[in-house]
């Protein structure tokens, strides 16, 4: 069924799986799950044969946790306003999540160019997320085309 923005995707319908109105939502049995990073990280937890995520408990969940939710955090709050043309203003870093553009996408950068994947050799959720949206937002201007970027 295709749904549209503006009118079936806000119907109760719709807004009884996610009350935000917006997708990606998945149900899964009797499971909603919303919310991009979510959907990966569940996905991968419960299709334990593809290999998208470190063992529950193994010291590598650190860096997976960490990425996905640096790119569903501080990237998209950083991206999507600086799309908005909203600049964090001088002194105000401390009190916005991801400090400023400049420097979530300089962390961010920084961590594509460690390896082949964002820890180490392991492909995983993580990437499947980071590398989406970075791909999205290259293609929307939303981020500048940094070579580190565009290699990851
Ligand atoms: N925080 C959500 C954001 C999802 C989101 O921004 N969805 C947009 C499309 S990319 C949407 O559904 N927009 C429709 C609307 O708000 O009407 C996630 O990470 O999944």
């Amino acid at each position: 069924m295709l749904l549209d923005y503006a009118t079936t995707l806000k119907e109760p319908e719709d807004l009884s799986i996610n009350p935000m109105g917006k997708v990606p939502a998945i149900c899964h049995g009797d499971i909603v799950v919303t919310e991009t990073a979510a959907i990966c990280a569940y996905l991968a937890d419960i299709f334990t044969n593809a290999g998208l995520a470190p063992a529950p408990g193994s010291p590598l969940r650190g860096p997976y946790y960490r990425w996905l939710f640096f790119t569903a955090g501080p990237v998209e709050a950083a991206v999507s306003n600086q799309a908005l043309g909203f600049v964090v203003p001088e002194g105000c870093e401390r009190m916005i999540g991801y400090g400023t553009y400049e420097q979530t996408l300089d962390v961010l950068e920084d961590a594509v160019s460690q390896g082949e994947y964002l820890w180490g050799d392991m492909f995983s959720a993580a990437d499947i997320y980071t590398g989406s949206y970075l791909g999205f937002a290259m293609q929307t201007g939303g981020i500048e085309k940094r070579s580190a970027f565009g290699a990851y």
